[in-house]
């Protein structure tokens, strides 16, 4: 008889804004071929390099098929395949036997952007665990400050759509690599610029995106804050702001115009390391080519001062009257536009009260005693790789290793944190189970049916989380509905405040695939209302003074000490940056042949100066260390990079190269707002590797 082919749509879950629409094909429950879909607005037809080869990713034959328990010592390595049955048997005895001596609160789930569904990743981080009444975890690892900065100075996350970008005189692409990280973006801006828009890049690093502008602009790392303010005191200098917009639409002008005296150009050039002229030559170009657009993400702001960084650069549009102007404004996200309905997510109503937070950037010291009273006993890993993800993964892994810590890791893999797991239960794939995706880039709203059945074993994670809760003994109707319920329960609930959802159905999502949602008005914030307690652009911020933070945008020099124990000399030190690798997402992909072998093995950029005052050719081996840990890499010389900065992308897999990867020397300190992660603010000590 001859096979059918069938055709199921889906949406990308992975960490990116675009969150495109995808088209599988099945055959006799295989996927055979996958590809864009091309009737979702963002995606029009084309998928990135990373997720072109989903399907090898998918059937990866290192792909989990059965739960497994360790027997030999923690990350030997050593595992025996086990049942659904017993692997949760032995999570219930263990869970039982820490709650009765402990409380709930020794146990923490640890779950980040593996997915970004609705059911698979938002509600699978509370409900269970809420009812369990299991520590909080705060999810401060990506964009936390700037959220919080964004959402003080303007009141609320929205952004232009991608295509308005046609209606910029000026774009600034500021410390954000969109060629890499939003690609869908990259083909309005390129209409743009063939209409004439100039493109500014700030960036240390030379990245792909800088490679395509008419300006590329390399500053010191996390003087970004200095430069805005430098920006605003010429703009103000020269009379060339809008006094008239400033009084009608913000509050807090008159001292944050105090306060730019402090930021002359002669200043701002010495902190920065930018030339004089340029900044003055910057900031004519912002305020007389209008409409301006500054376009950021969250790669800026992982910096101890990120969230006054991201605080300054949000002044700007508001001192030349940019925001409410299609063209104009600000960029960054559109989560604001749509929050699901918390009480729906979360079920609080009926839970006990959160135990307590736990910060997810101090994993490492949060395992080895800083978290007490209980002290955490069991780790829930899912959705995430903190062994290879996290900040000072010295200090994570050694926490792994305690053998009083009971570890379970839900993955597709055997990653990095994986390794260390007591027991591991196989994840099902995007293409194996059904979830409903909001992107932060846009507006358009996608569901993901289940195109082929889980491979092995696997389960989502929604999935297990119900057996988990039956496991428990929980009675909840709301932890055993399907995902559909799922969807269909916070649908309902999110659309009694979101007018946009009034004539949203799962069934119209199955029928259509996506949805765009509009808003109004469609230019954020042209009606000139802003969602803070003062209806405007709060370049003061009382509830910023509240918490004990600067009130006014502000640069403060803060620096990582490196944890210099006297082995390094500080005249020699660098600053390693480690955003974006374009070919996988994080960690995500970094295990996939074909990828790897077009990122190349890991390596260092390093500028001609720093190479040459070591005695680095390119290509030598080569050790990135500081007082937290070391790995070893490829040497690129480049002038690409600022002398002084060292960049190397995140989300290389230990076990895969040397045994180490960058965060090896990343810092957990944490950053000046909501308890942001700081890897950028990395002080290292560059050397040829012995032998290298
Ligand atoms: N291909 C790919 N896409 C991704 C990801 C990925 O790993 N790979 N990750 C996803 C995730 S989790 C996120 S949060 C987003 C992030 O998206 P982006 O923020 O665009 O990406 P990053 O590379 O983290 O950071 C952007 C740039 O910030 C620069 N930078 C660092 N410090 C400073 C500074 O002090 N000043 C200035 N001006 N620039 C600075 C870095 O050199 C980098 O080029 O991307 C998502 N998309
Ligand atoms: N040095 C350095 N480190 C960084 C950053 C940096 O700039 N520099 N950026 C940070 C940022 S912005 C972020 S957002 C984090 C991201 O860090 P993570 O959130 O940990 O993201 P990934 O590395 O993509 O790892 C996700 C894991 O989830 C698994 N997974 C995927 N889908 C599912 C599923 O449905 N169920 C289950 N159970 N598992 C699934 C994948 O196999 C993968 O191993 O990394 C941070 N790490
Ligand atoms: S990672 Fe981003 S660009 Fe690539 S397919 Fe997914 S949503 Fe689209
Ligand atoms: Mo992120």
């Amino acid at each position: 008889m001859p096979s059918t082919l069938i055709k199921i749509r889906g949406a990308c879950p992975h960490d990116c804004p675009d969150t495109c629409g995808l088209i599988t094909e099945v055959e006799n429950g295989r996927a055979v071929n996958f590809y864009a879909d091309p009737d979702h607005p963002i995606t029009q037809g084309w998928l990135c390099a990373k997720v072109r080869p989903y399907l090898d990713h998918v059937y990866h034959p290192d792909r989990l098929q059965t739960p497994l328990r360790r027997f030999g010592p923690k990350g030997s390595g050593e595992w025996q395949p086990i049942t659904w049955d017993e692997a949760l048997g032995e999570i219930g005895t263990r869970w039982r036997a820490i709650i009765a001596e402990h409380g709930a609160a020794a146990i923490l789930p640890y779950s980040y952007s593996g997915t970004l569904g609705l059911v698979q990743m938002a509600v699978c981080n509370g409900r269970f665990w809420n009812r369990l009444g299991a520590s909080q975890l705060e999810p401060s690892i990506c964009g936390a400050a700037a959220e919080f900065a964004v959402e003080a100075t303007l009141g609320a996350r929205r952004t232009a759509r991608y295509e308005d970008v046609a209606y910029s005189k000026l774009v600034i692409v500021w410390g954000h690599n969109p060629v890499s990280t939003a690609p869908h973006f990259m083909p309005h801006l390129k209409d743009a610029q063939r209409a004439g828009t100039q493109l500014v890049v700030i960036d240390p690093r030379r990245t792909r995106t800088a490679k395509g502008a008419d300006w590329h602009i390399a500053p010191k790392p996390a003087t970004d804050g200095a430069l805005a303010l430098g920006l605003a005191h010429i703009i103000v200098a020269e009379g060339l702001h809008d006094e008239t917009w400033l009084a009608a639409h913000t509050v807090g002008w008159p001292e944050l115009r105090a306060r730019l005296a402090e930021y002359p150009p002669a200043r701002v050039a010495a902190i920065t390391g930018l030339p004089e002229a340029d900044i003055v030559k910057l900031a004519r170009l912002y305020a007389t080519t209008q409409p301006a657009l500054i376009k950021i993400a969250d790669g800026l702001q992982r910096h101890l001062n990120g969230g006054q960084t991201i605080r300054a650069i949000c002044a700007l549009p508001a001192l030349t009257g940019q925001y409410g102007r299609r063209g104009g404004g600000l960029a960054y996200s559109a989560s604001g536009y749509l929050q699901w309905d918390s009480a729906a997510l979360n079920k609080w109503a009926e839970c006990p009260p959160p135990a307590r937070w736990v910060n997810m950037n101090r994993l490492g010291a949060a395992l080895l005693g800083e978290v007490s009273d209980p002290p955490i006993q069991s780790l829930f890993v899912f959705g995430s790789n903190p062994a290879a993800i996290a900040p000072n993964a010295g200090q994570v892994i050694a926490g792994l290793q305690r053998e009083d810590l009971f570890t379970v890791v839900h993955e597709l893999f055997m990653t990095d944190t994986a390794v260390y797991a007591d027991i591991i239960l196989p994840a099902t794939s995007q293409l194996e189970h059904a979830d409903l995706h909001k992107a932060y880039g846009h507006t358009v709203l996608a569901y993901n049916a289940p195109a082929i059945p889980p491979l092995g074993e696997s389960k989502s994670n929604w999935e297990v989380m119900g057996l988990l809760a039956r496991e428990m003994g929980f009675d909840e109707a709301w932890l055993y509905q399907s995902a559909d319920e799922v969807i269909e329960d916070v649908l309902r609930a999110t659309a009694v405040t979101h007018a946009a959802l009034a004539d949203v159905t799962l069934e119209r999502l199955k029928t259509d695939g996506s949805i765009e949602l509009h808003h109004e008005p469609s230019v954020p914030f042209a009606d000139g209302r802003f969602p803070t307690a003062s209806g405007k652009v709060e370049l003061f911020s009382q509830p910023l003074a509240d918490l004990g933070l600067d009130p006014l945008p502000g640069y403060v020099a803060a620096e990582d000490d490196g944890r210099n124990d006297g082995r390094f000399a500080p005249a020699d030190a660098l600053n390693l940056i480690t955003g974006a690798a374009h070919h996988f997402v994080t960690s995500s992909f970094a295990n996939q042949p074909g990828l790897l072998a077009r990122e190349g093995e890991p390596f260092v950029e390093m500028h001609p100066d720093d190479a040459a005052a070591r005695g680095i050719a390119p290509g030598d081996r080569v050790v990135v260390e500081n007082g937290r840990g070391w790995c070893e890499l490829k040497a690129i010389v480049t002038d690409g990079v600022r002398p002084g900065v060292l960049a190397s992308p995140k989300g290389r897999w230990s076990w895969l190269g040397n045994g180490r990867n960058v965060n090896w020397t990343t810092p957990d300190a944490l950053g000046d707002m909501a308890g942001q992660s700081t890897f950028h603010s990395n002080r290292v000590w560059l050397r040829k590797a012995s032998g290298g």
